[in-house]
């Protein structure tokens, strides 16, 4: 036989030597049961206190949990964060898809964390179930805030109505104020009723528009030009700049046409391109001398308090709608009674009587 056939493979164990305990089992394993476990809300506010992101992506989970057993946990971190939000300036971003937001967000996140400001994004999107979650799909526009340690992006909880996104992103705004994030921006796509929700959650609406051919103001609520704290053309770039500065005039000639707004704030008109960053800084001056006036004339906290009363009576609507269609009497008779009205057998007010008469007898 030759010495080849009875050279052994590197593998193989020579008898008597076997190989080193590099692993202890027991540390993986309760490493593992370490991770399986949850995080209690003490250490979650510990953590967001502290300003760990793993804390504040987790309790914001919990936030959009629908799971019944997570609510208490999440009200439990929420209220332990309450005194320690609030120290921050909220920035409402809305425009029609398309027109620049989220690669305005990235431009203007940016200058705003080299100011050295934190920055957290969140966005309210309730179509974003149909989509799939735009904003994860804005994290690719937002490549440079997405690495900025100074930053910190959240898509749109979704699957919800805009009631449920829109208390689940008021939850999150105190978690992120609670992390130390002074600026708080929150996207919303200007379609339906989102932006009236964002603007009742924020100290400053920012409307973004494009310069379009000819008629400007075409095709925009009046109901949003009038929330709008400062309207942006974005684009400002190349062949556009000329149009842009049109429109610019434009809008600032239709804007002096609205009642003045009890702040003394005459809102704002500006061009600015997302892409050359021209115009950027301008912005955030806009928005500081903003939040300078209203905190001086007392509107900045006036305004907070007037948003967290129409939250609280949101929220008290909004459950009881809840409770009272979730009752199987109430969404037995609704079906009988919509058919009895169908059929003018019964009035509409005498339905809708029937069916409160018996939801409160219930309670
Ligand atoms: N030339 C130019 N293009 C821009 C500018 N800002 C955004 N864009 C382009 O416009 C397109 C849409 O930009 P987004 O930032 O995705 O727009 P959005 O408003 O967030 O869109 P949705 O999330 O779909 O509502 C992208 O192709 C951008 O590159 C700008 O200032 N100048
Ligand atoms: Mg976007």
């Amino acid at each position: 036989m030759s010495n080849f056939n009875k050279q052994v493979g590197s593998l193989s164990e020579k008898p008597g030597i076997s190989p080193p305990e590099i692993t202890n089992i027991s540390a993986i394993n309760q490493i593992k049961t370490k991770r399986r476990q949850q995080p209690s809300s003490d250490e979650l506010i510990t953590g967001i206190l502290d300003g760990n992101r793993t804390s504040l992506s987790r309790a914001i989970t919990l936030i959009e949990s629908t799971n019944s057993d997570h609510f208490q946990k999440a009200d439990e971190v929420v209220q332990g964060c309450l005194s320690h939000a609030n120290k921050s300036v909220r920035i409402g971003i809305t425009g029609v898809p398309g027109v620049g937001k989220s690669t305005f967000i990235e431009a203007f996140g940016k200058h705003l964390t080299e100011l050295g400001k934190k920055v957290a994004v969140l966005a309210v999107d309730p179509s974003s179930s149909l989509s799939n979650g735009s904003i994860l799909g804005d994290k690719t526009r937002m490549e440079e805030l997405v690495k900025d340690e100074n930053a910190f992006i959240r898509p749109s909880a979704s699957g919800e109505t805009l009631g449920g996104v829109a208390r689940k992103t008021r939850e999150t705004i105190i978690l992120c104020e609670a992390a130390g994030f002074d600026t708080i921006i929150i996207e919303t796509v200007g379609v339906g009723q989102s932006e009236t929700a964002v603007h009742s959650m924020v100290d400053f609406f920012l409307l973004l528009k494009i310069s379009g051919a000819g008629d400007e103001l075409q095709g925009i609520k009046r109901g949003i030009m009038e929330m709008a704290d400062a309207i942006v053309i974005n684009k400002a770039d190349g062949d556009n700049i000329k149009k842009a500065n049109q429109a610019k005039v434009e809008f600032n000639r239709a804007l002096h046409l609205f009642p003045p707004k009890n702040t003394n704030w005459q809102p704002k008109v500006t061009t600015c391109s997302s892409i050359t960053k021209e115009g950027i800084s301008e912005i955030w001056s806009t928005v500081s001398d903003y939040f300078e006036l209203t905190k001086e004339t007392g509107f900045f906290q006036e305004k907070r308090n007037e948003q967290n009363h129409f939250w609280m009576m949101e929220t008290i609507n909004e459950q009881l709608k809840q409770n009272f269609y979730n009752q199987p009497e109430i969404i037995s008779l609704l079906k009988e009674n919509k058919k009895a009205v169908q059929n003018n057998e019964i009035s509409p007010f005498a339905a809708a009587h029937d069916l409160l008469q018996l939801y409160f007898k219930k309670q």
